[in-house]
């Protein structure tokens, strides 16, 4: 038999019990509380609370929430005369509840729509469209709602406006006069322009002749969401630190507002988040079905500890961080550009569990201590 030193056994099982222990009280919004807030966006089954696991998991991780889908203007003002709170008050009321800070996304969007907000043709309807829907929303959570996507996605990739239907109807003024009624609906609430790809030159370029536009016109922003839709190596570390610069030295806050990264192929180059671009997919297109090989793994690790180390040096910009889901089973990226795949963009994999990109976020403040 072997002689087994008592001392060193119980040694080594309280140091291992204080590890595990210690490994599952730490939570990024805890290691985070100094530096910004620590989001993720919910679907309509997480603000309904359907699955205790998750509620749980969303409670300890995150002190801050996003809709994923349910605040859009066709859910929430699905017919001229006919407003749907359901889900929203749902929302609103598990932020309350758990004291996380409650964002709302998004005001004035040309996607996701409802159908009879398409069919506005003229200036004058859709004056009053933007009128009654800004005003009717942001007063009804007026206090209670600490942050709004006033306009989402009003810019090209060349940094131009969008035609949307709200450029086309009403001319460039929709972006101030938007920004105008969000203020006087509830002058205290953080007003925000959110979009993707934001840190590229030309867009950036774009979207800050944008903020200064809307400021010179007398309009309250407070803050540009750049929605950090990214992959393994772009954009580079440098145009995010000089985006998070230039948009700062506007004297608004920015925030990181749709955080994910993916790990698949992409042959078509594509970068963003727009909704409308989808294309066929085959089996080299998703080349991990079951399972991220470690090196993958590792990258991803490796990328999101870059990411939020520069988030950390600029702490005192940054207002907020938010993942783009809870879980990677949940993610868009698994059916966008392609239906179908598995993706990993996200700190807690397909079964909850935290993973290495997890541990890295969280190592970087661990190791300060
Ligand atoms: O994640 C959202 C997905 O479930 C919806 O099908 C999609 C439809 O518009 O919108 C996704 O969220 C988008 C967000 O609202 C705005 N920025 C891009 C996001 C990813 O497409």
């Amino acid at each position: 038999m072997r002689f087994i030193n008592p001392y060193l056994f119980v040694v080594t099982t309280l140091l291992a019990v204080s590890c595990t222990s210690q490994k599952e009280t730490a939570s990024l919004k805890d290691v985070y509380k100094n530096d910004f807030y620590i989001g993720t966006a919910l679907s309509a089954d997480q603000i309904e609370g359907k699955d205790a696991k998750v509620d749980s998991l969303i409670k300890k991780e995150f002190n801050a929430i996003t809709a994923e889908n349910i605040m859009k203007s066709m859910y929430t003002h699905p017919q001229k005369d006919k407003y749907d709170f359901a889900l929203s008050d749902k929302f609103v009321a598990y932020g309350e509840k758990n004291k996380m800070f409650i964002h709302g996304h998004t005001l004035i969007w040309h996607s996701q729509l409802a159908p009879w907000m398409e069919k506005i043709a003229d200036s004058t309807e859709m004056k009053a469209f933007m009128k009654d829907h800004i005003t009717t929303i942001v007063s009804k959570y007026k206090g209670r709602i600490d942050s709004w996507d006033v306009v989402n996605e009003a810019l090209n990739e060349d940094g131009t406006l969008r035609q949307s239907v709200f450029l086309k109807t009403l001319g460039e003024k929709y972006l101030v006069d938007a920004f105008k009624l969000a203020e006087k609906a509830d002058p205290k609430v953080d007003l925000y322009y959110n979009d993707y790809n934001l840190e590229d030159p030309a867009k950036r370029a774009g979207a800050i002749a944008l903020i200064k536009k809307i400021k010179a016109a007398g309009g309250k922003i407070d803050g540009v969401g750049s929605q950090g839709h990214w992959n393994l190596n772009s954009p580079s570390l440098e145009e995010i630190e000089k985006s998070i610069l230039e948009y700062s030295a506007l004297g608004i806050k920015v925030a990181f507002t749709e955080l994910d990264i993916t790990v698949l192929p992409n042959p078509w180059d594509l970068k963003g988040a727009d909704v409308n671009q989808k294309f066929e997919g085959n089996a080299q297109m998703n080349p991990y079905p079951e399972k991220l090989p470690d090196s993958i793994q590792n990258k991803l690790a490796e990328r999101y500890a870059s990411i939020f180390k520069l988030f950390l040096k600029h702490k005192d910009k940054i207002s907020r961080v938010t993942f783009w889901g809870v879980y990677d089973g949940q993610s868009w990226l698994n059916d966008w550009p392609i239906k179908g795949r598995t993706n990993y963009p996200l700190p807690f994999d397909a079964n909850l569990k935290h993973k290495k990109a997890y541990d890295s976020i969280l190592n970087l403040k661990k190791a300060k201590k």
